[in-house]
């Protein structure tokens, strides 16, 4: 059995939730509870030196990263198309993966941390570089359904969590009529899995 170490409200372990989902891969989730320090915990530690979820554990491989999991899980355990095999198309992919933990991490993930739980960050320094990336995505999706390979691939998965978690960070999607389509056709996919507020 595949084991994630989860939190529900962590857009980075829902990516993996996410993808699990869509893609029918059988999951067991052990809810970390970050409040109460469990991450800083020896056991934990020892799995995870770097104290964070998502934490994957698959027959002896363990591994930290949302964007590592999501591409191990999919290349090991999906149908195909979730993860292509050549390169280019792995390339276009690994773009997005790069968004996700850039711009969108320090864009509308950061505002959601500092709304929703407090964090001290420069909420409108996240806000100024929304307004950067969130067009740029907006842009690219006004022609295509899915951000790469006209399906959806682990790269729909590592960018829904934060962009449809945008409004808890008060970044608004109404000035972004491709990206809101692209929300409601991720959630009208088969399996689907939502999560609070989404
Ligand atoms: N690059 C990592 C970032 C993981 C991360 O920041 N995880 C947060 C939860 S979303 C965490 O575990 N924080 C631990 C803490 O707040 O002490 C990934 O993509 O998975």
């Amino acid at each position: 059995m595949i084991h994630l170490y989860d939190v529900e409200l962590s857009g980075n372990c829902y990516k993996v939730r996410l993808l699990a989902a869509l893609a029918g891969i059988p999951l067991a989730l052990c809810p970390v509870d970050l409040a109460a320090g469990e991450q800083l915990s020896e056991p934990f530690r020892a799995m995870n030196p770097w104290r964070q979820v998502p934490l994957l554990v698959d027959d002896g491989l363990v591994l930290r990263d949302s964007h590592a999991i999501l591409v191990y899980l999919a290349a090991r355990h999906a149908p195909a198309g979730w993860w292509p095999a050549d390169a280019a198309s792995q390339a276009r992919i690994v773009q997005w993966l790069s968004t996700s933990a850039g711009e969108i991490q320090h864009g509308p993930a950061s505002a959601r941390l500092v709304e929703k739980f407090g964090y001290q960050l420069d909420h409108a320094e996240a806000v100024r570089r929304s307004a950067v990336v969130l067009p740029l995505i907006d842009d690219h999706l006004a022609s295509r359904d899915w951000l790469e390979l006209d399906r959806p691939t682990v790269a729909d998965c590592a960018l829904f969590p934060y962009i449809a978690w945008a409004p808890e960070g008060r970044i608004g999607l109404e000035p972004y009529p491709a990206i809101r389509a692209w929300i409601d056709r991720i959630k009208a996919l088969p399996g689907f899995l939502t999560a609070p507020g989404i």
